[in-house]
């Protein structure tokens, strides 16, 4: 383990998309960072971050983590822990609740199941090392995990619709997608890539406690009804997120304004 940090015991958030690509992920979790500092952790940095360090990706306390998933828990953890590394300089940001985007698909059970098991050891193993005495248990309730869920619709002329709009979004897109790259893969196979996520796409079923996604403590359910959804469905989370967990937001929310610009911002990046 490769925390060294106690772990003080706050409310800590973590937003789990459940999605495919091109949904706005990555989009809404930049708009968000922008307006709140909330800390984005995108899947696809570990591959540039391997090419700076060619042997793997050595973190603080010297240990070297060889997988994409390690990396991203691990970045995940670190924005639980260390909340205000994002930006010292806005004083309101500091008081933040700690609350992080876990930017990728996780769009099946076990990536879902992945992720809250990884996350929840770590935390534990740190703490017993920090001599925090914490249970899972306890770990359980200091983490919320909250699903923000693009809805895929099962009917397959409905599918179709939010297919269309996510590929029009990536083929515009060009080469600047975190796991799509029109110059080396062509449309076709893009087509085919996309298409394969979305058939495999596990919605989240929480009706009996011993199912995966019961886990969740909150899901927002969103969809992706037309080509600038984005903006839609930022305002829609932050209200939710806003009437559930007041407790993440400090001051003001923002105005229609603010969240035009957080958007346009994020569109831009
Ligand atoms: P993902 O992270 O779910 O794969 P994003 O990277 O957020 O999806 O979005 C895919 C592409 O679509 C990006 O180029 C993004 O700028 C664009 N996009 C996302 N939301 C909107 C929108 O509401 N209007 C127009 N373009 C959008």
């Amino acid at each position: 383990n490769y925390f060294s940090m106690p772990y003080l015991g706050a409310s800590h958030y973590v937003l789990v998309p459940i999605a495919t690509i091109g949904c706005g992920k990555t989009t809404i979790a930049i708009a968000l960072n922008h307006l709140f500092g909330w800390k984005h952790v995108q899947n696809d940095d570990m591959d540039r971050k391997k090419n700076e360090h060619k042997k793997g990706f050595i973190v603080p306390g010297g240990v070297k983590l060889r997988t994409k998933t390690e990396w991203f828990v691990y970045s995940l953890i670190e924005g639980l822990l260390h909340p205000n590394s994002i930006d010292e300089t806005e004083p309101n940001k500091i008081k933040r609740a700690h609350v992080v985007f876990a930017d990728r698909n996780n769009h099946m059970f076990r990536e879902r199941k992945q992720l809250f098991n990884d996350i929840e050891i770590s935390i534990k193993q740190c703490n017993e090392e920090t001599g925090n005495n914490t249970s899972t248990s306890n770990v359980s309730r200091l983490i919320k995990f909250i699903g923000i869920h693009f809805k895929h619709n099962k009917d397959p002329t409905e599918l179709e619709k939010l297919k269309n709009i996510t590929r029009q979004r990536i083929l515009s897109r060009g080469n600047n997608h975190q796991t799509i790259k029109r110059e080396f893969l062509g449309d076709e196979k893009i087509e085919e890539i996309m298409s394969g996520f979305c058939d495999r796409f596990q919605a989240p079923v929480r009706t009996k406690p011993t199912n995966i996604d019961s886990r969740f403590d909150h899901m927002i359910e969103i969809d992706v009804s037309d080509q600038n959804s984005s903006r839609k469905n930022l305002e829609f989370i932050i209200k939710d997120l806003h009437a559930v967990f007041p407790d993440m937001f400090t001051g003001e929310l923002p105005s229609q304004e603010d969240i035009d610009k957080a958007i346009g911002f994020a569109l831009k990046t």
